[in-house]
């Protein structure tokens, strides 16, 4: 299909100045400029107008602060803006902070997407067609042993963090709502995103800005548990092929057959970042690496098996993890404006409970 001969869509991104949610909304915007894009988010900590600089002057283009639990609010969006498509992005989403404090995980993912979906259920009767894409994670599978086979679509749900244990209950209730209510609900479980706007908390920001800020890098336990890394754009441009060709009901799992172990990860950003960066306080950046005390209950190992959405809907990654990691490092040099005001007291507190003052 051309863009010429496709309807143009209204679409309600929830958690749109977060990390993917932002990239989404750019992707979007850039692509199908006839399209109108509303972003709902309550700007926790996590999310950011800054993240969606260059898209508040749009015509096609608005941001509401709100939450995604206030059912009244949702209603009036999902109707005065007749949205026909659901990009449900909106989570409390870091680990080390679920096991900190579980309440805001099952408020906003549990709570929170149902209320969306209860939402999206009414305002469905008034339309001719609609999506609602529910994006997970695939913690909801658990760990694997070294040589398990990936996590394929059917692979049981077994969630080990208060996080993936919210994500599997909201992933429970979308598949739900298409079997009992017909709701057109499609759901993507991806592995670990990289890329811009990442929030510093998470292991790659946080690792480049301490090689930048000359701090300890702290690796958990024994830096052997493996990722399966996946480019945020090729993340977008996987939820869009899902958007128009899923089928609703079905599952899609999204990967980047890049598996990497964590110790491994962080050589590599202190190999890049002592090519790329001038002036680091400490050279070589390896010698900043520290081990630290395990997260509890930490997930061995991720990996995706993508063969559903690959040999279905004919989607694959396009940016190797060296060239995706090359463009993340750049982006962290060249955007030290960004990051800089997210280390905020709030984040420092943050840190100090993980890590120790
Ligand atoms: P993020 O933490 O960077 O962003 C979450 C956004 O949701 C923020 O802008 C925040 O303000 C907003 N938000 C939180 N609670 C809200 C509420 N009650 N109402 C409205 N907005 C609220 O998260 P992310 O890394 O961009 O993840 C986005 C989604 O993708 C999540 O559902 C996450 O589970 C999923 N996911 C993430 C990854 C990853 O590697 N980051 C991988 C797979 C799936
Ligand atoms: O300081 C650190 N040291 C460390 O060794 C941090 C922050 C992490 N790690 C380890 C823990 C994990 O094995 O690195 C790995 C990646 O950690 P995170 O960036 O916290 O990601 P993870 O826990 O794997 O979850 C991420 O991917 C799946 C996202 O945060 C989730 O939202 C997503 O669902």
């Amino acid at each position: 299909m051309t863009n010429e001969e496709r309807r143009p869509h209204r679409l309600l991104v929830t958690g749109g100045a977060g990390f993917i949610g932002s990239n989404f909304t750019r992707y979007w915007c850039d692509r199908y400029p006839e399209d109108r894009v509303v972003v709902l988010d309550a700007l926790t900590y996590a999310g950011n107008r800054d993240n969606l600089s260059g898209l508040e002057d749009r015509s096609n283009f608005r941001f509401v602060r709100g939450d995604i639990c206030d059912r009244a609010l949702v209603d009036s969006l999902l109707a005065e803006e007749q949205i026909d498509t659901v990009a449900h992005f909106a989570a409390e989403s870091h680990v080390d902070r679920s096991i900190l404090g579980p309440g805001a995980f099952i408020q906003t993912n549990v709570v929170g997407t149902f209320t969306l979906l209860e939402a999206f259920r009414h305002h469905y009767n008034t339309l001719e067609t609609g999506r609602f894409l529910h994006v997970s994670t695939d913690e909801v599978y658990g760990s694997l042993e070294p040589n398990d086979p990936a996590f394929s679509e059917t692979t049981p749900y077994a969630p080990n963090s208060p996080y993936s244990a919210s994500k599997a209950g909201s992933d429970h209730l979308a598949r739900a709502y298409y079997h009992t209510y017909q709701l057109p609900t499609l759901i993507t479980n991806c592995s670990n995103n990289y890329g811009a706007y990442h929030f510093p908390e998470k292991l790659i920001p946080l690792m480049c800005i301490n090689i930048l800020l000359g701090k300890p890098l702290p690796v958990y336990g024994d830096g052997q548990n493996v990722r399966d890394w996946l480019y945020v754009v090729d993340h977008c441009s996987a939820l869009d092929t899902v958007i128009h060709r899923g089928k609703p009901g079905e599952t899609y799992n999204v990967g980047g057959n890049n598996e990497v172990k964590n110790i491994d990860l962080v050589r590599m950003l202190c190999g890049l970042m002592d090519e790329m960066a001038s002036d680091l306080p400490v050279r070589p950046s390896e010698s900043l690496i520290t081990f630290v005390k395990d997260r509890p209950g930490h997930d061995r190992r991720y990996a995706i098996d993508a063969t559903k959405i690959k040999t279905e809907l004919g989607w694959q990654p396009s940016v190797t993890v060296e060239e995706g990691l090359r463009k993340t490092v750049e982006w962290y040099l060249t955007h030290q404006d960004w990051w800089k005001p997210l280390l905020s007291d709030e984040y420092q507190a943050y840190y100090a409970k993980v890590y120790g003052g």
